[in-house]
């Protein structure tokens, strides 16, 4: 394989060909301040029981132990939002953005496929020797070990909130992050953060999440975050915490919808798999999940679609807290 000065360039445009809403290319290089916060949030106990979070941490801290011979990153960005409806059905309990279309996961994993068949024919016209590419390119969505908003900020997708999430200029926070590390030496992006907008004196998030779980600028504490507690954590929720988890039932979005710079920037997704109509949808009525008697009626509702995590039993956990919380409101 040789190196141009348009790889990036058409890679990049390759993935907007894909249907991602953003690319870019940054080096594997360990980025020593950000391994460092994330050892603190480790030793501070902020992963709760995510204990693959902790056995990871070599691996998820340094993007060149991935796969031999790593020389670039590509960042990838898919735009995911839809707006709540004015209201939602008494009794039901709220699925976050994130999960209420087409499990991301899977939605990503075939763009990024079909991305590397492009990247695949376009190598083939300029290469020399034909790469083999399982061996040259790697990827993962979410699940993989790397620290993807630490560098989707260095290839330029964004900047790091005061609420943890990676804040882009046109889409705000609401995109799912990807990567693919290969053995490509490809150009890197010079980003700076801050043409994305920055926090300054805000501090909506810190403030509205109910259960504190913003302890720092950017330091989210798992063992108090809504989303850990119901999709995540696997035993009986404190009392304390479930009183404040109101009606969410799968995830939570606070943090996000309270945040100026998303409003404004908010954009409804083009991706269709990722609507609500091709999922769970914006909310789930809790009676009926508590009715759910089998797991053939629980994957009925929820299979291809990112409900299965804390499967039945969280989900029913789940949605007695949602109607104790209504009912306590009532
Ligand atoms: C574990 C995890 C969780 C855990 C822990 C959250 C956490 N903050 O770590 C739980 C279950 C709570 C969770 C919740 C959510 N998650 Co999550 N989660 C992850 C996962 C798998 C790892 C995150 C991680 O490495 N944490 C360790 C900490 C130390 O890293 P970090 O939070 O990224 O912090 C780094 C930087 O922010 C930076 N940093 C830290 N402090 C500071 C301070 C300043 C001032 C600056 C500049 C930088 C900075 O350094 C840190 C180390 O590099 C990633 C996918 C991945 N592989 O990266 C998805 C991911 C972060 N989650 C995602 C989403 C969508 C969510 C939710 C919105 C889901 C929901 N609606 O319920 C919430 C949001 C909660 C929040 N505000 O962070 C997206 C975020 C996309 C984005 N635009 O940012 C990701 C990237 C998945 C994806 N592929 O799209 N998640």
């Amino acid at each position: 394989m040789r190196k141009t000065e348009t790889t990036s360039t058409e890679i990049k445009q390759l993935a907007y060909d894909t249907g991602f809403d953003l690319c870019g290319v940054t080096s594997p290089e360990i980025i020593p301040a950000a391994a460092e916060r994330y050892r603190q949030w480790l030793q501070q106990g902020y992963h709760a029981d995510m204990a693959w979070m902790a056995a990871s941490q070599e691996r998820r801290s340094d993007p060149s132990s991935l796969m031999e011979g790593v020389r670039s990153v590509i960042m990838l960005g898919l735009n995911y939002y839809s707006p709540n409806a004015e209201t939602m059905p008494v009794g039901h309990g709220r699925v976050s953005r994130y999960a209420r279309g087409r499990d991301y996961h899977k939605v990503i994993g075939r763009m990024i496929k079909a991305l590397l068949r492009k990247i695949e024919t376009t190598i083939n016209r300029d290469a020399v020797v034909m790469p083999d590419m399982a061996r040259h390119f790697k990827w993962w969505v979410d699940y993989g070990p790397f620290l993807e908003r630490t560098y989707a900020e260095r290839a330029g997708l964004g900047f790091i909130g005061k609420n943890g999430m990676l804040i882009n200029r046109s889409f705000g926070s609401w995109v799912f992050l990807a990567e693919i590390v290969t053995s490509l030496p490809l150009e890197f992006d010079q980003a700076d953060p801050k043409d994305h907008g920055r926090c300054g004196k805000c501090r909506l998030c810190i403030d509205a999440c109910p259960t504190g779980a913003i302890v720092e600028d950017g330091v989210i504490d798992a063992r108090r975050c809504i989303s850990y507690l119901t999709i995540e954590h696997r035993s009986d929720i404190p009392a304390e915490l479930a009183a404040k988890i109101g009606d969410n039932l799968f995830g939570c979005d606070i943090c996000q919808e309270v945040c100026p710079l998303n409003q404004k920037r908010a954009t409804l997704t083009a991706h269709h798999d990722l609507l609500p109509g091709k999922g769970v949808g914006e909310s789930l009525d809790c009676h009926k999940l508590l009715n759910l008697g089998s797991r053939e009626q629980f994957l009925t509702l929820t299979a291809g679609t990112a409900l299965t995590r804390p499967k039945l039993d969280g989900l029913k956990r789940n949605a007695r807290i949602v109607l104790d919380n209504q009912d306590q409101a009532s």
